[in-house]
């Protein structure tokens, strides 16, 4: 039978590619995000490639009755979710704590924390009454380490990190797995959503080196997903060859 799988933030980066991986193995996909044309089209785009259904469901996560309405109004053969990604998500900004803008910390706080907390909540009850799944939050090195200028953006990440663990340990009576993902750069619209649309310095970030690339963290995201019932991968940190953690950077 095949399996399914809901994506949050699936209309680029890490959320499409892990989309493409899945649905490539024949996963039914659930994929989320803002861009409603955009997930529409990948949806399209998808079901004509592969033998597989895929639904797409339009919510900002920061949202909390939009969260809910949306997954708890899934049709019942949608219910079975075998893995949720975690995936949707930003940066905004490279600021010194005083000079930061407020409403970019609210944004990453609400996104990043929030609403992988409400999207988890109201998921974990499809998962708990069939006693299995698999959770995967997409945390980063910035979830590792603090860096200059990452304040908000290494909070948010930390908290992904923490809320992991406690998913780990509270949802361990109904044999559901927790695995956190923590990539280091990685060539996406990351750093243009980061840097508000600044082309020149989104390009900079990847430039002198081979950063990461989405499919690199799909893989790793397949490859966790697909492992014996009994085995969980928790925790893995991943960067390019080029990187050893958030500090150092070889270009
Ligand atoms: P992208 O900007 O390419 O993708 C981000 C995705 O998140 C988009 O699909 C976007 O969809 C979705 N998203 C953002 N905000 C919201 C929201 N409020 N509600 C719903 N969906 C939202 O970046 P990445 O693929 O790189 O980022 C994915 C995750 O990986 C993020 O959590 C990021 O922090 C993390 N990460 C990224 C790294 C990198 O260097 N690229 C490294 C480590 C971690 P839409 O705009 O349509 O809503
Ligand atoms: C994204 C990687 O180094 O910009 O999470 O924080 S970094």
């Amino acid at each position: 039978m095949s399996k399914t799988i809901l994506i949050t933030g699936a209309t680029s980066g890490f959320g499409k590619a892990i989309a493409e991986v899945f649905a490539a193995a024949n996963w039914n996909c659930i994929i989320t995000g803002r861009r409603a044309e955009k997930l529409n089209n990948f949806a399209k785009e998808l079901e004509i490639k592969y033998p597989i259904k895929v639904l797409p469901l339009v919510f900002d996560v920061q949202d909390r009755e939009a969260v809910f309405a949306a997954i708890n109004g899934l049709p019942s053969e949608w219910q079975a979710i075998d893995v949720l990604v975690n995936n949707a998500g930003l940066a905004l900004g490279r600021d010194s704590f005083e000079n930061a803008n407020l409403d970019d910390w609210d944004t990453m706080m609400n996104t990043n924390v929030k609403g992988l907390m409400y999207v988890s909540k109201a998921v974990i009850p499809f998962l708990t009454s069939r006693k299995k799944g698999h959770i995967i939050n997409i945390g980063s090195t910035a979830g590792k380490e603090v860096y200059k200028d990452g304040n908000a953006y290494c909070a948010s990440k930390h908290a992904v990190d923490a809320l992991s663990k406690a998913m780990r340990i509270d949802l361990l009576p109904y044999g559901i797995k927790v695995t956190t993902v923590h990539p280091g750069a990685a060539e996406t619209e990351f750093s243009i959503v980061r840097f508000k649309g600044d082309q020149t310095k989104a390009v900079l970030v990847y430039d002198g080196y081979k950063a990461l690339q989405a499919e690199d963290v799909a893989n790793i995201v397949f490859y966790s997903a697909n492992l014996p019932d009994h085995v969980c991968i928790n925790d893995l940190v991943v960067t390019c060859l080029s990187q050893a953690n958030s500090f150092y950077l070889h270009k």
